[in-house]
């Protein structure tokens, strides 16, 4: 019989599958694809990879561990705030054989810290309870996974990892009706589980009654909006004689009809809501959309075809009412405002772990890059 899994082994299970992940995505590429700028919005995969580590360094190693960190102030080009992603191919970051050596040291020591620390619901420290620290390293690796896929999209020849089954959604009605009244959004206590500050604290809103298409908008009726008003196409697609097709990583394959729509900005997809006689739903309609869905197993957010493409909703990213940054500003607080759209669901590239009705993930209205299609709603009839 083998030993009862203890639940530091299941998170040294779990930062390993997310690393396996991580080299995975690298394993086709050399140092110089590494290191190349690919667009002034992504950054060059190094700097994600050293991020990756470093930030992994600061909270496991530094903050949980009280170790001094390897490379002295190296953490400062790694900071997402300091350096915005069209400076950071020119910083001078670790790369090739360093970078792979420095991803590789500071898991050994968090491994070693974890061995030591005490992981229990009432443990003293907020970071260590639950395991909390463990789970947002996690979550952090996974995100810049699908951020690094944002850019191998531009990589010629690249082989992308399997998506996610892809089962059409049993028929049904186009839009499930959603009562008005009181309906509870946002993440319970970090004591039922893993989320980030942005979520919490779970809170009622009032919303009028609504309707909210049972699927995402599809690639064929995208093109049936491109076609009749004249919009852009998604990004990456390309006219072929009476074919779209799609050009990510120097491919032309014939876009699936049947696929939820991606690379589409937030402008686009508000007026594909309008010219199909619709709008974007809130934030909140969609939350309480996926909860009357039933969350379940299958489907851990409801919604049919929820999880294949982000969804714009119409929100500004903004704070809920007591929210209390934690553990660190610059995750969530320092982007609050009316310069970033909440998006709301997940991806083909975000990992299935990750995909629960309270997330809430943001960007500027005019970003193609991200993997990001829509759902559209209506008020009630
Ligand atoms: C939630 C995707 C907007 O990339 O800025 C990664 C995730 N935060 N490292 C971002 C994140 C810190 C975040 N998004
Ligand atoms: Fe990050």
């Amino acid at each position: 019989m083998t030993a009862q899994s203890s639940p530091k082994a299941a998170i040294a299970d779990r930062l390993a599958e997310a690393r396996r992940r991580t080299y995975e995505l690298i394993e086709p590429l050399d140092d110089e694809q590494l290191n190349r700028v690919y667009s002034p919005i992504l950054s060059p995969l190094a700097w994600d990879l050293g991020h990756i580590a470093n930030f992994e360094e600061l909270w496991l190693v530094q903050t949980v561990g009280a170790r001094e960190p390897l490379h002295g102030d190296l953490g400062r080009l790694y900071d997402a705030i300091e350096n915005p992603r069209k400076t950071r191919g020119e910083l001078p970051i670790l790369r090739d054989a360093e970078l792979r050596s420095y991803l590789a040291d500071v898991r050994e020591r968090a491994l070693d810290v974890l061995a030591e620390v005490e992981l229990s619901a009432d443990a003293e420290d907020p970071l260590l309870r639950g395991g909390f620290v463990y789970e947002m390293l996690i979550a952090h690796e996974h995100q810049h996974n699908e951020t690094m896929l944002q850019l191998l999209q531009l990589v010629d020849g690249y082989e992308p990892p399997p998506r996610p089954a892809t089962e059409p959604p049993p028929p049904g009605p186009e839009a499930l009706a959603v009562e008005g009244g009181e309906h509870e959004i946002g993440a319970p206590g970090l004591e039922r589980g893993f989320s980030y500050d942005n979520e919490r604290p779970r809170h009622t809103v009032e919303l009028a009654p609504f309707e909210i298409d049972r699927t995402p908008v599809s690639n064929g009726a995208y093109i049936a909006f491109i076609e009749d008003s004249g919009a852009e196409p998604p990004l990456y697609w390309q006219r072929d004689g009476g074919d779209w097709i799609d050009t990510a990583m120097g491919r032309r394959d014939r876009i699936d009809p049947d696929l939820p729509v991606i690379h589409v900005s937030w402008h686009e997809a508000d007026a594909y809501a309008r010219w199909a006689g619709k709008r974007l739903p809130s934030e909140r309609e969609w939350e309480a959309a996926t909860i009357a869905a039933g969350p379940n197993d299958d489907n851990p957010l409801g919604l049919p075809g929820a999880g294949r493409a982000w969804e714009w909703t119409s929100s500004d990213f903004l704070a809920y009412p007591g929210f209390a940054a934690f553990p660190y500003e610059e995750y969530s607080q320092v982007f609050f405002g009316d310069t970033y759209k909440v998006l709301r669901g997940g991806s083909w590239a975000t990992h299935r772990d990750d995909l629960r009705p309270s997330f809430r993930n943001w960007d500027l209205p005019q970003r193609r890059q991200i993997f990001a299609g829509l759902r559209c709603a209506r008020d009630a009839r």
